[in-house]
């Protein structure tokens, strides 16, 4: 199994059969999604390291759109979509369920996933494409304060209770990355970003830290910094971080 990034030029590796393999990128925040689902779901998987920028050809056999990530099965179909990846494996495996039980909280739940897509999108914005818009600081503040006021209406540390589940782990990736909207933005510069008004987040964002699946993935800021800098200049560097097999 390969640990770097894969590009143009590459050989497809030869799949385990029966076992699921996940065709991923490092800094790839919806492919992080998957990797915490799939970890905190105490699931066996292959993981391949694929570069977006110089993607090699065998990809689009496994995703036609040349899209990441794409989870291939035990039987090789191959799934795409993040949040329809995450669905499929929470239903599929039944140890540590992470979506609620209950409908009706399960549905609100994907509703407040679908009102944080807001965020990603400007994050992205912000961060990769380098545009400005008047909306982008008003659009990240309102996310904080719904989520902010979401966990202070809920029973325990979690959005899933005591502890992360399906809404935990979807918004998490861009929460690994927020200290970077201070350095990007002087509006967060100035405190927006402030410890005391989201009291809950923080202690959220402390308690994640530690889960086992989020240590898995995590990523320091300082890294992340240097990915953003080498994606702004058009030559994004994958393969900052050593991954351990
Ligand atoms: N809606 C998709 C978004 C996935 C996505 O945008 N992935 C990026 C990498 S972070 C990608 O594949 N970019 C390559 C491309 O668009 O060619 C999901 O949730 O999985």
């Amino acid at each position: 199994m390969s640990t770097k990034h894969l590009s143009k030029g590459s050989r497809m590796p030869m799949g385990n059969k029966g076992k699921l393999r996940l065709f991923t990128n490092r800094f790839c925040p919806y492919c992080q999604r998957v990797q915490l689902v799939l970890d905190a779901k105490k699931l066996q998987y292959d993981v391949i390291y694929v570069n977006m920028h110089n993607k090699p050809d065998w990809f689009y056999q496994i995703s036609p759109l040349g899209k990441l990530p794409a989870l291939e099965l035990e039987n090789g179909d191959v799934l795409y979509e993040s949040l329809i990846i995450v669905d499929y494996l929470d239903e599929k495996y039944i140890q540590h369920p992470l979506h609620h039980k209950d409908p009706l909280k399960k549905a609100k739940d994907k509703i407040l996933i679908e009102q944080f897509s807001k965020v990603v999108n400007t994050m992205y914005n912000m961060l990769m494409l380098t545009t400005t818009n008047d909306d982008n600081e008003s659009v990240i503040s309102d996310g904080l304060e719904t989520f902010e006021k979401e966990l202070n209406n809920r029973q325990g540390p979690f959005y899933g209770g005591m502890h992360p589940g399906m809404l935990d782990y979807m918004i998490w990736p861009w929460c690994e990355r927020a200290e970077l909207l201070k350095l990007f933005s002087s509006y967060f510069r100035s405190g927006v970003l402030n410890k005391n008004k989201y009291k809950k987040l923080m202690e959220w964002k402390n308690r994640m830290n530690e889960d086992t699946a989020v240590k898995k993935t995590f990523i320091d800021t300082e890294t992340h910094i240097k990915f953003v800098q080498s994606h702004r200049a058009g030559i994004p560097e994958y393969d900052l971080v050593n991954i351990s097999v």
